[in-house]
């Protein structure tokens, strides 16, 4: 549970969370929940917090941090390190899992039945194990997806899916989200976002798009070919630029109609943990956002909603800022 925004979205104490990060995601792929919850509560706070945090007491103060966890932190500030993360990811099963976890398609159940039956590499993984669509796709290109690229290399690639946008409808936006956005040196895929102002001209414009995209050999496998969220087209799968020494990257697109452009805008660019502030924030004002829309009058009893609410219109994403109250942040300004 994310705690509404409350700085510039900078987090000043990066050199902690990094570490905190670690162990958080080690707990999530051994499904230790009760860990990896404390954990990313402590995450959530440090992000929040104002400035940098120069003493135990200081972080021991903070909210969601524990004597325990303010002891990690000391340790971290006062050595630049943290043992646990060495004891905790050293053990082989633990490495196996944090290793399985990587492939695409492979969440904590799958690591751990791979480890029981013996594996223990990724070549293990990938000469013997039984594996569906998806996951052999992850494990064909494990190297590639791993390593992140740089983020002129994800513009060629924004560039690529534009051109073509543009080829079947001159009139379409077509643009990269995601951590490219946020202005990130390097991205881990493109996030690309299809729509079109006048309404309607979106409709249709998926799969053609993907299938100029595919019969140029742009894209080269799909992992979600067709995934319908209400109005919303989503795509998962993976492109290679033309040329030799061109690495295999993750490709995600969206088609989205024009009415819910600046919600899908706002989640797609992220960052997750800022969707999850400004989620958790339009929630304690009575509201709710997500993908699609921005409704008021949300009335929730615990986690059940009792009232859906009325859709609020939004014409940007300044209105998604100014309806919660808050000042306008540029995409960069999100990234933490
Ligand atoms: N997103 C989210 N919650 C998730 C996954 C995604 O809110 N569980 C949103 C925020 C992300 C955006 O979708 O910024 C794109 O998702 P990516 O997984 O592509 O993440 P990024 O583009 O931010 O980072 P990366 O460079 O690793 O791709
Ligand atoms: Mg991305
Ligand atoms: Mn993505």
């Amino acid at each position: 549970c994310a705690k509404p925004v409350s700085n510039l979205g900078t987090n000043h104490n990066k050199h902690i969370t990094d570490k905190l990060q670690i162990l958080m995601q080690t707990y999530k792929n051994t499904k230790d929940q009760w860990r990896a919850l404390g954990y990313s509560k402590a995450i959530s706070a440090l992000k929040n917090y104002h400035k940098a945090i120069t003493t135990w007491e200081e972080a021991n103060s903070i909210p969601g941090i524990g004597k325990k966890m303010a002891d990690k932190v000391w340790e971290i500030i006062e050595s630049g390190h943290l043992r646990k993360i060495d004891y905790v990811c050293q053990g082989e099963e633990v490495k196996a899992i944090n290793l399985f976890t990587k492939i695409h398609g492979v969440g904590p159940t799958i690591a751990q039945e791979l480890y029981q039956q013996g594996f223990r590499t990724i070549d293990d993984v990938r000469e013997k194990a039984k594996l569906n669509r998806q996951q052999k796709i992850g494990i064909k290109h494990f190297d590639d997806f791993l390593d992140r690229m740089s983020r002129e290399e994800a513009g060629e690639i924004e560039k690529v899916v534009k051109d073509m946008a543009l080829s079947i409808n001159p009139g379409l936006i077509a643009m990269a989200c995601g951590s490219y956005r946020r202005g990130k040196p390097t991205c881990g895929d493109v996030d690309v976002i299809v729509t079109h102002p006048d309404g309607r001209s979106h409709k249709g414009i998926f799969h053609k798009l993907l299938e100029k995209l595919r019969a140029t050999g742009f894209i080269t496998d799909d992992l979600v070919s067709n995934e319908d969220v209400g109005e919303q087209k989503k795509y998962l799968g993976v492109c290679k630029l033309p040329g030799e020494d061109r690495k295999h990257r993750r490709l995600d697109i969206i088609v989205v109609p024009y009415h819910e452009y600046p919600c899908a805008i706002m989640y797609f660019t992220g960052s997750s943990h800022f969707n999850r502030s400004m989620r958790a924030l339009a929630g304690k004002k009575g509201m709710s956002l997500n993908e699609h829309a921005m409704k008021s009058g949300v009335i929730r009893k615990g986690h059940e909603k009792i009232s859906e609410g009325v859709s609020i219109p939004v014409k940007s994403e300044e209105d998604v800022f100014r309806i919660l109250g808050l000042e306008y942040r540029t995409p960069k300004e999100r990234d933490w």
